[in-house]
């Protein structure tokens, strides 16, 4: 494999789409936001009325990935992360936002009631953040601060620096 596999996860809303596209450009490494994969083959396997969001078919959104990610290079964008083989990321980043940013990014992009409290919820309780500890060697896992366009700018550099390492190292 050439190049590693990196996995961005965090609670909706905290940056993950928009770093994650940049960095692709940035890179030429082939971005896949799980969330478009799975609406786009209507990977889903029935609907959770008290979240307000589709269940993922997970088996198949792994079947789906599993040669794509065997060739390396691949950035994997999801709000959850406990479902991927372990074995498919050299790297995980969570990615955090306090609770005033997220509450606007959720609330400009619709979110409101029950489901804009559930995420907000989910960013204080580090719930993606613990569940990445429990899915992956502590090792490899990252908190990213993302609340400024300069948080981006400082994780677009340190995340490109950790390929070019993880290049020179393995190749
Ligand atoms: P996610 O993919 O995690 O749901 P997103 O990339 O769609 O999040 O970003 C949500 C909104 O926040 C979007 O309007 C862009 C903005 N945003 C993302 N990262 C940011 C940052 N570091 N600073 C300021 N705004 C940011």
């Amino acid at each position: 494999m050439r190049r590693p596999n990196l996995l961005l996860t965090g609670t909706p809303g905290v940056g993950k789409t928009t770093l994650g596209k940049e960095l692709a450009s940035r890179t030429g490494m082939t971005y896949v936001n799980v969330g478009d994969m799975a609406k786009d083959g209507e990977l889903y396997e029935g609907f959770d009325e008290e979240y307000d969001c589709p269940i993922l078919d997970e088996d198949r959104i792994i079947d789906e990935l599993e040669d794509k990610m065997s060739e390396g290079g691949v950035i994997v964008d999801y709000h959850g992360c406990d479902f991927f083989p372990e074995r498919w990321f050299h790297i995980v980043f969570v990615l955090r936002t306090e609770n005033s940013f997220l509450y606007d990014r959720l609330e400009s992009r619709g979110y409101k009631g029950k489901k804009l409290q559930d995420n907000i919820q989910c960013e204080i309780f580090q719930t993606v953040y613990e569940e990445a500890l429990l899915s992956y060697r502590k090792e490899i896992v990252h908190q990213l601060h993302s609340n400024t366009p300069e948080d981006l700018e400082g994780n677009l550099d340190q995340i490109m620096q950790w390929i070019e390492q993880w290049m020179k190292d393995n190749n």
